[in-house]
């Protein structure tokens, strides 16, 4: 066997309107049904969701150049080829999630440790009855909170998380998807005007929310361009929850927020010499809580991004009771 450097494979990404399987070695993917569909278990990484029925239907699938290996640890999925892993898991309903949290986020790093990907680079959370209430009388988002804030405390990692989305879904229980990297070394980035979150004051609940607002993964060689992950995005500035019932004004905000996180000023902080415009976000995941404010909402962003960027509105409850929109998204 021969051992050269060989130049480390471009994890790539596509959202479809409906599940479509591709022809390059597939990682896994992410689907947002409007509707239950008893056939539709979780393959293997490959989690499904239940959204609400006036958004879209669509499947995002994350494929790799090279051949892909599969296993399973402690219930999670995974799927990995030489520099990325991708993995699903699931908590199931119950009547609160703090621990089953605890545990799924131990189990997550000790997968990724084992298999030798320590790096996350993006994560999902799909919370069923997101802002109901666990059977202690705790949000169930806040719940969910105190969980991953635990494990990450145990794992010294509690400001090192990625871009993160933590969004509702129908049904009960946590889907989760994580992709980590072996080798690159992501950087995660703060939004200039919002404060991170895990210094969220109490009020939003015992334990802070842990991710960043966006993960940079540079170029796989030199002079290529690097990618931007962008978190769950929502109209916060500081801490707070801004233009409360107004969606396009939050709309507008959200989109502000994303343009001056992957702008090149801000990445600069982290030593990133380059930069993003909302005209280099190749696709988003726009979730929008009220069915009556989808059309609101799809003129703003229609308005303010490319057309060549792929957006998707899906309707779904967002973790603050007051915040009536998330975009998430891909800039390269
Ligand atoms: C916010 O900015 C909005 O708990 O991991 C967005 C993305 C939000 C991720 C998380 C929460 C999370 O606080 C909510």
């Amino acid at each position: 066997m021969t051992s050269s450097v060989q130049p480390i494979p471009v994890l790539s990404s596509r959202i479809l309107p409906s599940s479509a399987a591709g022809d390059a070695p597939r990682l896994g993917s992410l689907t947002y049904l409007t509707a239950p569909d008893p056939r539709s278990g979780d393959a293997p990484t490959e989690l499904t969701v239940e959204v609400g029925p006036h958004g879209e239907s669509a499947t995002e699938t994350w494929t790799a150049g090279e051949p892909v290996l599969r296993g399973e640890y402690a219930g999670i999925r995974y799927a990995a080829c030489r520099e990325f892993v991708f993995c699903t898991g699931r908590i199931e309903e119950g009547g609160a999630y703090a621990d089953a949290t605890h545990r799924f986020y131990e189990d997550v790093f000790t997968l990724l440790a084992r298999l030798g990907y320590p790096r996350l680079v993006r994560v999902w959370n799909y919370i069923g009855d997101i802002n109901g209430v666990t059977s202690q009388g705790q949000e169930i988002y806040r719940d969910f909170c105190v969980g991953r804030s635990h494990a990450l405390e145990q794992l010294g990692m509690l400001h090192g998380m990625p871009a993160t989305t933590v969004i509702g879904v129908r049904g009960g229980g946590i889907g989760f998807a994580m992709i980590a990297a072996r080798t690159v070394e992501p950087v995660n980035v703060e939004n200039p005007r919002q404060i991170p979150a895990y210094r969220y004051p109490p009020r939003y609940g015992p334990r802070s929310p842990n991710f960043s607002r966006a993960t940079y993964v540079p170029p796989p060689g030199a002079g290529g361009r690097g990618t931007a992950y962008v978190s769950g995005t929502a109209s916060i500035i500081g801490h707070e929850t801004v233009h409360v019932g107004d969606v396009r004004a939050q709309a507008r905000t959200t989109l502000e927020n994303i343009e001056l996180l992957i702008g090149a000023p801000n990445l600069a902080r982290y030593g990133i010499g380059e930069g993003f415009g909302l005209e280099d976000l190749r696709r988003v995941k726009v979730y929008v809580r009220h069915a009556e404010d989808i059309p609101a909402v799809q003129a703003v962003c229609s308005r303010l991004l490319p057309p060549s960027c792929a957006a998707v509105y899906l309707q779904a409850d967002v973790c603050r009771r007051d915040l009536l929109v998330e975009i998430e998204g891909l800039a390269a």
